[in-house]
């Protein structure tokens, strides 16, 4: 069993080499190992579209392979999608034992790739590192069982839990070390959304300046259309824009939009996009997952609405000591304390001299 892990670790490892290049598809590694024992192959699904991961570590052997062992986080697939079912392949190539992290909730495998193998005589050992592999997956699950975009919100805060002064002076709160961390949960993703709110005061281009890094797709709530296209976060056009706009909208406002920049409608209610609805639209869109970088206000309600769904909160050893200084999560009246919104453990992370915790819901 304590091999297994080993192998199953690499997996996860050589999977999440290809982070933020296969949505909608998992994050998926694999490792082989012949009839002794001895490693052989690995492969891992590197983009959308491309090869599987089983299929990558099966084709770079010819013989070899036969009587061995194929390690892989996702249960393989038994369906004709971009590519052939690798549970044929497995088969095929004469494959004795799989081991696998978890079944994958895609209701077109969800237990069959299992069965076709079990079927042709392959011993099969499941959940091995179960809760890493369901970690490592947790968007496409999350795409797969809810027809849902995965939701995650960033933060920087000071000790305090303040995000801005009360003049919203922000500026920065975390140190560069943790801000080049950012670029990498950017790179994860694949949109970014903020708030008019946010452009007009610190004018981002939320951009992912990781070397090889990807940039995500922008989403701006401007319920008003207040931003100013001379704004950074519309000067390329390599990746998408959109606008998300109050359904309601003088339709003269809509037509000075630039053309690389898309346009959503969302109807609102009480000054406020029905973030439901968006989402929904995002998802419709092809957006898997999405990473918030605004302010307090719009991660309160996100939080309040139950929809988010991890938080990246970075925290400086700084103090504001001010209670007008704006909260990283804002909206809430509570008397009591049974009435807080409770998350659970995932992580800290030291990035000297911030923290970076992580939160899932
Ligand atoms: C695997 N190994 O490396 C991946 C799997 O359209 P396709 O052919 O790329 O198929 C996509 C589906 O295949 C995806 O939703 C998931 O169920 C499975 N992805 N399966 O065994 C892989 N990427
Ligand atoms: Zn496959």
């Amino acid at each position: 069993m304590k091999n297994y892990e080993k192998y199953m670790k690499q997996c996860i490892k050589l999977a999440r080499k290809a982070d933020g290049r296969t949505a909608p598809n998992p994050l998926v590694g694999c490792v082989i190992l012949d009839k002794s024992g001895k490693e052989i192959s690995t492969g891992y699904h590197k983009e959308y579209g491309a090869l599987h991961a089983e299929a990558d570590a099966l084709n770079k052997l010819g013989n070899e392979a036969k009587g061995g062992t194929l390690i892989v986080n996702l249960e393989p697939c038994c369906h004709w999608g971009k590519t052939p079912p690798c549970a044929d392949l497995i088969i095929k190539k004469g494959i004795r034992k799989l081991v696998i992290g978890m079944r994958d909730p895609n209701p077109l495998v969800a237990g069959q790739g299992v069965e076709k193998c079990k079927k042709a005589g392959i011993e099969v050992i499941e959940n091995i590192l179960h809760d890493e592999a369901v970690k490592l997956n947790e968007v496409f699950i999350k795409n797969m069982t809810k027809n849902e975009v995965f939701v995650a919100i960033k933060t920087a805060t000071t000790l305090d839990g303040k995000i801005a002064t009360k003049n919203g002076s922000s500026q920065w709160i975390t140190s560069p070390r943790a801000r080049k961390e950012v670029q990498k949960i950017r790179n994860r993703y694949d949109a970014i959304l903020t708030t008019s709110s946010t452009i007009i005061k610190d004018n981002p281009s939320m951009k992912c300046s990781l070397q090889g890094g990807k940039n995500p797709v922008r989403i701006i709530l401007d319920r008003e259309l207040k931003t100013d296209f001379s704004s950074k976060i519309y000067s390329s056009s390599d990746e998408k824009v959109y606008i998300v706009v109050d359904e309601a909208l003088d339709e003269v406002k809509t037509l000075a939009i630039p053309t690389h920049v898309a346009v959503i409608k969302c109807p609102s209610d009480n000054l406020k996009l029905d973030l439901k609805y968006l989402f929904k639209k995002l998802f419709e869109l092809n957006i898997s997952s999405v990473l918030i970088e605004a302010g307090g206000k719009l991660n309160g309600e996100l939080v309040s609405l139950g929809l988010a769904d991890k938080i990246y909160q970075f925290m400086a050893p700084k103090i504001l000591g001010d209670k007008q200084g704006i909260n990283a999560f804002e909206g809430r009246n509570i008397g009591e304390i049974c009435n807080t919104l409770n998350f659970k453990f995932e992580h800290i992370y030291a990035h000297a001299p911030d923290i970076l915790l992580i939160y899932s819901n």
